[in-house]
């Protein structure tokens, strides 16, 4: 909103006609997301402190975590409202598609609110119920699916990288597949936020690459050229990417180990959300294995050692899930955890990015 009534004067000032292009809007809604988060972190911090919204930790945890109890926790309150408040700045706010991304921000936001409220400001450790969390859940991705597909000119055909010639059309079934990506990427960002800066990381990394992605799929010319689906209008998706990676970068300044807050539910699933949304719109939705592999490698712990434990009648196959956790009991120092778990992250990122190349 903000960008087009400093376009307006750009006959005046011959500068401000920087303000027409993605990228130079993509720039300053990253730097504007991450210098309010740097500037209202402590703030926030302090006054989570006063109101004594900390985190409980649970009893059968990794044994460092206990020195935890009671960290700041909804930092997710500070990100969140500052990524939608940057979007409306300096995106396009006719723009469909970032209409999509506002509403599943805020009501997968919502959703976390509800269950971070329960849990630490009612004192009610359970929060939200499971099934009815993943109910909103499901509701939230199936409005965002369903406006979608209704959507003039959307593709459901499915694109694979590596296989140019195949790209199977789903039809009316890219709606429950589109509530599945939203709602499990918002589950496995939640999932893996279990250590300092576990989640942050990887966060940035993937919405830095979807910013990437964004505008080449909004690119006629440049998506012609690299043999991607041409999204009309997905470029303006960098500038909510960068928004994120922004907020999410300024967060890990007081969520590196040792954290000073946690981002909450509040925070986790929407951004998880937020990056389904965005794999989908773009046509880039199989790719969003790589780029969040951290995310699936997470679940995937997960679901395999609930398995393993119920086929075996009570045996593991990893010390406690999600993997982060096994890695601690195996006595790798936190920050290692994070730090390598990163790694790994820019590392699939770059593939992820080459395949763009290799299709
Ligand atoms: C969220 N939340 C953290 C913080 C954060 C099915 C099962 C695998 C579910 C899973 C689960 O509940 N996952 C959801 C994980 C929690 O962090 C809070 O939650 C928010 C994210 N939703 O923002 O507010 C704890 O994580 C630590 N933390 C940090 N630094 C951070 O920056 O250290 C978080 C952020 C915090 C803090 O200790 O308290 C969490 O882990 O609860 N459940 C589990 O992960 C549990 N695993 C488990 O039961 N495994 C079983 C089976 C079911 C697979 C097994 O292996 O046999 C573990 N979690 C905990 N203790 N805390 C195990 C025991």
């Amino acid at each position: 909103m903000l960008y087009k009534l400093i376009y307006m004067f750009h006959t005046e000032i011959s500068w401000f006609n920087v303000f027409r292009y993605i990228t130079f809007r993509t720039i300053v809604s990253t730097l504007f997301s991450m210098i309010i988060v740097l500037l209202l972190g402590r703030w926030m911090i302090n006054k989570l402190r006063k109101k004594q919204i900390g985190q409980y930790i649970r009893e059968d945890g990794p044994p460092n975590h206990k020195s935890k109890e009671g960290t700041p926790t909804m930092g997710g309150c500070l990100i969140i409202p500052v990524i939608l408040i940057s979007t409306l700045l300096w995106a396009d706010f006719k723009n469909f598609y970032i209409w999509i991304l506002l509403f599943v921000i805020s009501s997968f936001g919502f959703i976390g609110f509800i269950d971070d409220y329960l849990k630490t400001i009612k004192k009610n450790n359970r929060g939200l119920s499971i099934k009815l969390k993943f109910g909103l859940q499901l509701i939230a991705g199936s409005i965002a699916g369903i406006m979608l597909y209704s959507y003039h000119g959307f593709n459901t055909q499915l694109n694979l990288p590596f296989f140019k010639m195949i790209s199977p059309d789903l039809g009316i079934f890219y709606i429950p597949f589109i509530v599945f990506i939203i709602v499990g990427a918002s589950n496995a960002v939640n999932l893996t936020d279990g250590l300092d800066g576990l989640a942050t990381g990887p966060s940035i990394v993937a919405f830095s690459s979807y910013l990437v992605f964004s505008y080449l799929a909004g690119h006629v010319k440049i998506a012609n050229y690299l043999q991607i689906p041409y999204v009309a209008g997905a470029g303006e998706l960098s500038v909510i990417c960068g928004a994120t990676a922004g907020a999410c970068l300024g967060f890990l300044w007081f969520n590196s180990y040792p954290a000073e807050v946690f981002m909450g539910d509040v925070g986790s699933l929407p951004l998880g959300a937020a990056l389904g949304s965005v794999a989908v719109i773009t046509k880039q939705e199989i790719v969003l294995l790589m780029v969040g592999g951290i995310f699936v490698f997470e679940t995937l712990s997960v679901i395999f050692q609930v398995l393993y434990f119920r086929i075996t009648g009570g045996q593991r196959i990893f010390r406690m899930a999600p993997i982060h956790h096994h890695f601690e009991l195996k006595g790798w120092p936190e920050s290692k955890v994070t730090v390598r778990f990163w790694i790994i992250s820019i590392i699939l990122a770059l593939i992820s990015l080459s395949t763009l190349k290799l299709r």
